[in-house]
């Protein structure tokens, strides 16, 4: 398969070390789709000592941009195999926190209410791939500098309140189809245009049908003008 060029970064996507020969694979979910693997993915052992809670900032699209990058999985899945992210679970990762015990929720949350973004809109013009975990994702060309800053200034207050985060740049993407069998052929994308106004802390759980994805808190960003 080949792989993305440019940013997002090879392999900087979510996986967090799932090789594409690494973890065992996830059962299918019924026609291919599946709600995201994260099998055997980032967190540690905090959870095994008190209740832990599985977490990540995001953002989270509106219905009709869902809907849109839901029907590019699809198309995506009957090229390339694997499995489509399900409607429901599709976002695009801020910050990946993962096992995290759950009395730092509230913490959290007062950290992202002092988060200080700007609406933005993002064109996602680019489909790619990562072959060391076979996923397939949709991204842009150009980040938007209100993007890079919301990520940046979440990051920075995590790392300050004391949170680990893992070192590797911030490379905006949102994961389509996991476990693809072969990389989708070039192709001239029509940019897919996401108006963002907010941010979500979300809580992944896994259940027999994948990874159920609840979202714990929204902020929203600033209008600009
Ligand atoms: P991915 O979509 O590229 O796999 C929930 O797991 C979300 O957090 C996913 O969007 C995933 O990205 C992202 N993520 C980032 N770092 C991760 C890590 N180390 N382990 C698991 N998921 C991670």
């Amino acid at each position: 398969m080949a792989e993305a060029g440019a940013s997002p970064s090879a392999g900087a996507g979510g996986g967090g070390g799932v090789g594409a020969g690494g973890s065992p694979k996830p059962a299918a979910a019924k026609d291919g789709v599946d709600g995201g693997t994260d099998s055997g993915e980032g967190g540690g052992g905090a959870a095994r000592q008190e209740p832990g809670l599985r977490l990540f900032f995001a953002l989270w699209p509106d219905s009709a941009t869902s809907a849109a990058l839901h029907a590019r999985a699809r198309a995506l899945h009957l090229e390339c195999g694997g499995r489509a992210m399900r409607r429901d679970t599709i976002h695009l990762t801020l910050a990946f926190l993962g096992d995290t015990p759950a009395r730092e929720v509230e913490r959290l949350q007062a950290l992202a209410a002092q988060v200080e973004g700007e609406s933005f809109a993002l064109a996602l013009d680019r489909v790619g791939s990562w072959k060391r975990n076979r996923v397939l994702w949709a991204g842009p060309s150009i980040v938007p500098p209100a993007l890079a800053a919301l990520a940046q200034d979440l990051e920075a207050r995590l790392r300050a309140a004391g949170f680990a985060l893992e070192e590797r740049a911030f490379s905006p993407h949102v994961t389509l189809v996991r476990n693809a069998r072969v990389a989708p052929a070039e192709a001239p994308l029509p940019p897919l245009r996401w108006r963002v106004a907010s941010f979500v802390l979300v809580a992944s759980e896994r259940s027999a049908a994948g990874a159920r994805y609840r979202v714990i808190g929204r902020w929203p960003l600033k209008q600009r003008g």
